[in-house]
């Protein structure tokens, strides 16, 4: 049976729902999701005198034909996004500057270092979102930045993070939709710390002033990220949940929920709602947690579907901020932000089609016997159906067939790569 009549079939049965398919496919359409560059060459960015990841995360494996140039990873992107459906954006981190072989420091980072990639996105239709980077760096190699106790080194990472802000508002006035910037720093203490206030002291400190500079908020969204841990800030991080979450609500910034970085039986998808109704939007780096930390590539698992069912019951498409953050060093690089991304997109619809106005009625009601059978059913209504019709739709390869594509690339540009 071709991809269409079964999409009819079950478009049919959906129907049955009170479930309008065709405008669900409409408005999957409008979702960006933010897709990060780093997937593609583990982290490493383009700096001139390279350092080595620090920062408390890690990326393992070897896989052959990582992308080492711009040009590379360009190209490389240009290959997954082609083999996802629909219009997105790229998250670039600032060690993706482009200084034409130059030393150039990161607080001396300006917008003209990233005129390629804004080239590349407007010739591609993309929006752009960005990150400061506060690792991989000699002032940070101890592992603290906005809240190191010297000054000097503190002023150092402020001024990168303010050099940042004007680089997001570059991109959200050249490609015409606001930019995501989002703080993320490594800071924090392997061991018990013997004052936990004064480091948070300074990283409110260092906050306020990266964000009293002023940035027009049409063109660029200020993010903090927490986090729970990393490697060698196992027991203490600075930026913790509590942290961000009041400075958020208190300074009219996006708190950006990192799926990976909660206790482990804590869930991103259970903070969503909380989140709504006293923030305007929030941000999220969705990931997947493996016992850790561990950033592996996104699956179609319970948690991706619990968030997007969040999302889209709720009516927040437009006010949750959708981004990606895994890199997969083992498997093929643009075959890791292909799966990622798709199941996201999957997820989503998958949300979609679902009679969410009964479900609730059935809940305020007290029907939980309903509610538990028609939420269980419709993990195995015919999704898959709609989703090849989808792609077909959008003109990307449909179930696996994307793979051959992979195949095809692997051996003609990245095994030609040393
Ligand atoms: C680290 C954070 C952060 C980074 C990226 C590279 O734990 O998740 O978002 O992964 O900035
Ligand atoms: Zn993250």
């Amino acid at each position: 049976m071709s991809v269409k009549s079964q999409f009819e079939r079950a478009k049919i049965e959906y129907g049955q729902w009170g479930i309008d398919v065709e405008e669900a496919l409409e408005r999957l359409k409008q979702v960006p999701i933010s897709i990060h560059c780093w997937q593609g060459d583990d982290v490493g960015g383009f700096e001139v005198s390279k350092g080595e990841l620090s920062g408390g995360i890690d990326v393992t494996g070897d896989y052959p034909g990582k992308a080492t140039t711009p040009e590379e990873l360009r190209m490389d992107l240009e290959k997954a996004l082609s083999l996802i459906p629909g219009k997105h954006r790229v998250n670039l981190h600032a060690i993706y500057a482009e200084t034409d072989g130059k030393v150039v420091e990161r607080d001396q980072l300006e917008p003209r270092h990233f005129e390629k990639w804004v080239r590349w996105a407007k010739r591609h239709g993309l929006g752009l979102d960005f990150n400061p980077t506060l690792f991989s760096h000699e002032k940070a190699k101890d592992g603290l930045t906005l809240a190191h106790p010297d000054q000097a080194i503190r002023q150092f990472w402020i001024d990168h993070c303010i050099a940042s802000r004007k680089i997001g508002e570059y991109f959200g006035k050249e490609l015409e939709t606001p930019c995501l910037t989002n703080i993320w720093i490594p800071d924090g203490y392997k061991d018990t710390p013997s004052d936990r206030l004064t480091p948070r002291k300074r990283l409110k400190e260092s906050l306020d002033q990266i964000f009293a500079a002023e940035i027009n908020e049409a063109y660029n969204l200020d993010a903090v990220e927490s986090k729970l841990f990393g490697i060698g800030s196992e027991s203490y991080v600075v930026g913790s949940h509590e942290f961000y979450l009041s400075y958020a609500l208190k300074n009219d910034k996006l708190c950006l929920l990192d799926t990976g970085h909660y206790h482990p039986t804590e869930t991103v998808s259970n903070k969503i709602s909380a989140m709504l109704l006293f923030h305007d939007k929030l941000a999220l780096h969705v990931s997947r947690p493996v016992r850790w930390d561990s950033d592996h590539v996104v699956t179609f698992d319970d948690e991706l579907r619990e968030i997007a069912l969040e999302i889209v019951r709720n009516d927040a498409l437009d006010r949750v901020l959708i981004g990606l953050d895994f890199f997969d060093a083992s498997i093929n690089r643009i075959a890791a932000w292909t799966i990622g991304t798709r199941n996201v997109i999957k997820a989503l619809l998958f949300a979609m089609l679902i009679p969410h106005k009964q479900l609730k009625e059935w809940q305020e009601t007290g029907d939980y016997t309903r509610r538990l059978a028609v939420l269980e059913e419709f993990k195995t209504y015919p999704l898959g159906a709609i989703w090849n019709e989808y792609c077909e739709r959008m003109n990307v390869p449909i179930k696996e067939e994307w793979l051959k594509e992979i195949a095809i690339y692997e051996k003609e540009v990245l095994l030609q790569r040393h």
